[in-house]
């Protein structure tokens, strides 16, 4: 008898502007759930896959060009399309868990919202990109620009994203804050401006919710 294959792994997102502490609460998120006894696979974008990776220098550094929405929208859809086909597709058919820093989400808050690129043609690259797949679950860490810019000033060096206006991340956070609007049962938003403890309590929260509603539903 031919095993059965393995149940499809679930596909975790997570999301904000710059500094709102994403990458201080992944590791929240991943030991959450390997406490849990999930096999997890972290992968970010852009980048994921190292095609993806190069891509994604290109769309992060100065540049000696000026570089227009459209080839901006263009490139982060390009290292998506390998990011799905050649690593998370397979691993959630392998059984595992993905959790990405990022995903489609931010294409529709960086480049539509930031940059005003219409929703429709991030729509139709996404049906391109994905074919089909949609995150199980995101969480969006929110904050008001003032402070994700504030933490992430620390830092140093700021790339070209890093370094537009703070109008521009208005435009970013408004949007992220419509697509949970608009998508209540996938998005789990979490008020990033408290201490980082509290919001790792939040986060620990949220993915014990998530376990919860995924074993009743797979
Ligand atoms: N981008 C895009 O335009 N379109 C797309 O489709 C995709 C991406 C997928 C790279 O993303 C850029 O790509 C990003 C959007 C664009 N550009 N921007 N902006 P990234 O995720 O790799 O880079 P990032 O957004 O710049 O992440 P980040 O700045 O590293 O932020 P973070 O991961 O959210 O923050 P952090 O590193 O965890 O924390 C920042 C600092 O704050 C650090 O010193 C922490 O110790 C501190 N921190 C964290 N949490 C707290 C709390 N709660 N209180 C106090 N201090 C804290």
């Amino acid at each position: 008898m031919t095993p059965a294959a393995p149940a499809r792994g679930r596909f975790i997102t997570l999301e904000g502007i710059e500094g709102v502490g994403k990458t201080t609460q992944l590791k929240r998120i991943v030991s959450a759930l390997e406490a849990r006894g999930v096999d997890v696979l972290v992968t970010r974008e852009p980048g994921g896959t190292p095609t993806a990776e190069r891509i994604r220098g290109l769309i992060l550094e100065h540049g000696d060009e000026p570089m227009p929405a459209s080839a901006e929208v263009l490139l982060v859809f390009a290292a998506r399309a390998l990011h799905v086909d050649n690593l998370i597709r397979p691993a959630l058919e392998a059984g595992r868990w993905v959790v990405s820093d990022r995903f489609v989400d931010a294409s529709h808050a960086y480049q539509g919202g930031g940059r005003g690129v219409p929703r429709a043609m991030i729509e139709a690259l996404a049906g391109l990109a994905l074919n089909g797949l949609v995150p199980d679950a995101t969480v969006l860490l929110d904050a008001p620009v003032d402070v994700g810019l504030a933490r992430a000033d620390g830092r140093g060096d700021r790339d070209r994203i890093e370094s537009e206006t703070a109008d521009f991340f208005e435009r970013v956070r408004a949007r992220y804050l419509e697509l949970a609007r608009d998508e209540p049962d996938r998005f789990v938003v979490i008020d990033a401006a408290q201490s980082a403890e509290a919001v790792g309590v939040a986060v620990e929260s949220a993915v014990h919710d998530l376990l919860d509603r995924f074993n009743k539903t797979s």
